[in-house]
């Protein structure tokens, strides 16, 4: 098991734009440090606010060690706290979703209101003060529709990229979208597995047939080769949009934390279905064509989307071990769409069920070769996996800059 000191070293001793080394991908020291160095550190996407409609509806999640639940108050703001009771700790609650007036530990019946204050507890003496045993806070924001929650005590700045999404995300009309369908999967493999394979499309020809009706594999479609700098497909696309006020261009993160650009689907194709046609009737927000394309984001370490006009599909990756990872995906549309109406749920979601899978076939796979010690890091295709690339070199120098280096002694 590496501690943090060696973790610094294996990543100094990486060879730039090659895979990286086994440790890296199969450590449980590694994993940990992942988890203290980056998830309980940086932003998540947790859940679409559209899950959380109405007063006391919550949800939970499972960051690394820490339960958290998320909860929508009277108030109509939605806040997050540690999902453990402030009497013995028992976790609060522990069903995924759900509605609630209160929130009601199972054990001994402590009650906190949904803003966390605690309302009862009974039997607790008269020096007893409820004012300090309100729920802990976990740092939550709602940015255009999605939920984002941050564990650590001071968050990274958030700014730059709320105000981006505000732009890009409001024509597609979160605000008044709901679940359509939601699928959580475990895949066997390390989540910067899952991240990398997401990064590139020099798999998608070999591995997802009915994705690639409708997704172009041209690496141009997905790297960040400056604002101006793509096939005249895109350009023109962009174009398209700007004229209709659309956001479209790359906008990115300078160090490509995250990236957001709107591209077309190939041959006009409207959504990723079967049939190339849109899956929903009711399109979503104020998007003018069912050819918009989709407005690709990613956001490391854990989350990429496609916001479609009549659609979008919004993913969640979570580390459960080395070597495990869940993966969750809600495909959401407009509160209207009626199903069975205005979208039939099976040609909705077959498509990305079916990627999904043949990307967790990909990801278990990388992940048994990588766990063989004849494994040695590769290179990444300059071409195909720039974005691949962008996410190690983010991880890298993440890591580097939060992990002490090792002390020199003294001469
Ligand atoms: O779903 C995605 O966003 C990525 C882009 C490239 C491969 N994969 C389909
Ligand atoms: Fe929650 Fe006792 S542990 S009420
Ligand atoms: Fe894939």
């Amino acid at each position: 098991m590496l501690s943090p000191h060696q973790i610094r070293a294996e990543i100094a001793n990486r060879r730039p734009n090659f895979s990286l080394s086994r440790e890296l991908y199969c450590d449980e020291g590694v994993y940990q440090t992942d988890l203290e160095q980056i998830f309980y550190r940086e932003w998540l996407y947790a859940v679409p606010a559209c899950e959380i409609p109405k007063t006391g509806n919550f949800a939970t999640l499972q960051v690394g060690a820490y339960p958290v639940i998320i909860v929508r108050g009277g108030d109509g703001r939605v806040r997050a706290f540690h999902n453990v009771c402030r009497h013995r700790g028992q976790r609060l609650c522990p069903k995924a979703n759900g509605s609630a007036p209160k929130l009601v530990c199972p054990y001994h019946q402590w009650t906190y209101d949904l803003d966390g204050k605690l309302l009862y507890a009974r039997d607790m003496g008269d020096d007893f003060d409820a004012s300090k045993y309100g729920l802990k806070p976990v740092h939550c924001v709602d940015l255009a529709g999605l939920i984002y929650i941050c564990l650590a005590a001071v968050p990274p700045a958030i700014n730059d990229l709320a105000k981006q999404l505000m732009s890009y995300l409001a024509p597609s009309g979160l605000a008044d979208a709901k679940v359509a369908h939601s699928s959580t999967i475990i895949e066997e493999g390390n989540w910067k597995l899952v991240m990398e394979n997401n990064r590139e499309c020099y798999h998608c020809g070999g591995s997802h047939p009915s994705l690639c009706r409708t997704y172009s594999d041209n690496p141009l479609m997905t790297v960040m080769e400056g604002p101006n700098a793509a096939s005249a497909e895109i350009l023109a696309h962009w174009k398209r949009c700007d004229d209709a006020g659309l956001p479209a261009r790359f906008v990115n993160h300078p160090d490509m934390q995250w990236r957001l650009a709107r591209v077309p689907l190939l041959d006009n194709a409207e959504s990723f279905t079967m049939s190339t046609k849109a899956a929903v009737a009711r399109r979503m927000g104020t998007i003018p064509w069912n050819d918009a394309g989709s407005l690709m984001y990613y956001h490391f370490p854990s989350s990429w989307t496609h916001f479609l006009p009549d659609h979008a599909i919004v993913f969640r990756i979570m580390p459960i071990s080395p070597t495990q990872t869940q993966v969750t995906t809600n495909w959401l549309v407009h509160k209207d769409a009626v199903e069975g109406v205005d979208y039939d749920l099976q040609k909705l979601t077959e498509v990305w069920l079916a990627t999904n899978d043949e990307d967790r076939r990909v990801v278990e796979e990388n992940q048994k070769g990588i766990l063989s010690p004849a494994y040695e890091p590769g290179p990444y295709s300059p071409h195909q996996e720039e974005g691949v690339i962008h996410f190690v070199d983010w991880y890298c120098k993440t890591m580097t800059e939060r992990l002490e280096p090792v002390a020199m002694a003294a001469e």
